[in-house]
Order: C-alpha cells, then structure tokens, then sequence
C-alpha cells in the first residue's frame, strides 16, 4: 500500500517521548510486506512512486531508503478513542514499547491501514 500518513512518536521504550518526536511530521509512505518506510520528501516520493510503475525505469522498492523503517510484525495498529484532537489517528504499538500515532486523509485510509497493519 502506498499513501501519506502525518505521524508523531508517543512513546518510547515505554516512556513519554521528548518534545520534539511528539511534533507532527507529513510522510510518504510504503507498506510493503511488514515494512512500513516512511519518506519525508514528498516530491521525491512521488517521483519514486511514478518511476516504479514505469517499467523503463530500473528503480526497485529494495533501493529505496527510508527515513523510518518500521517492522509492524509483532506491533499492532488499533483505534485509540482516547485521542480527540485531531481525526483518523490510529496508534502503532510497538514491542519495546515504543508507539506512534498515525493520522490517515480520511477515515477509510485510517481502516485500510490499521487492517493492512495489522495482517501483514
Ligand atoms: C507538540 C505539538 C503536537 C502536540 C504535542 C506537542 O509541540 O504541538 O502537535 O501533539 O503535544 O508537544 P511542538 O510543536 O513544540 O513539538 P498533539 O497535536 O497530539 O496535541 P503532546 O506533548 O501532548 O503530545
């Protein structure tokens, strides 16, 4: 799946995270397989995404390099109804204990992603 996410850290090993992760940050991204790559540069991203469709292009998924790389395998994606100031926002726990929040464009891409997630 490929589609734009903002996402701001929660929590880190367990412990609230420090003021500057818990700011907003706009992604491109990627899930591919249990890989979810995050890419800050959205017009580069955009780019790569139209250059793997383009089959004269040589460029692969294995060559691009994320700016986070997060394994979801053993981490779920879940609702957090406890989360109100903004809309779409899904949260990834993490098994060291860290955890993200997620905000999707609308709330379908919300349930797309925390299914996707969650069954890869
Ligand atoms: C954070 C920013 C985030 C906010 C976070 C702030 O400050 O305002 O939007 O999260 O609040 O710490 P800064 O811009 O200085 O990084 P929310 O949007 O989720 O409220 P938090 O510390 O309560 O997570």
């Amino acid at each position: 799946k490929v589609g734009r996410l903002s996402r701001k850290v929660d929590l880190l090993e367990g412990k609230k995270a420090g003021v500057i992760a818990r700011s907003w940050n706009h992604y491109g991204v990627i899930l591919s397989g249990s890989q979810l790559m995050l890419f800050k540069d959205e017009d580069w991203f955009n780019s790569k995404i139209a250059d793997l469709k383009d089959p004269s292009k040589s460029t692969t998924l294995s060559t691009l390099r994320p700016d986070v790389l997060l394994m979801t395998s053993e981490s779920v994606a879940l609702y957090d109804n406890n989360y109100t100031k903004y809309k779409y926002v899904f949260r990834l726990a993490c098994p060291k204990g860290n955890q993200y929040l997620f905000q999707a464009e609308n709330e379908d891409e919300m349930n797309d992603w925390i299914t996707k997630i969650n069954y890869a």
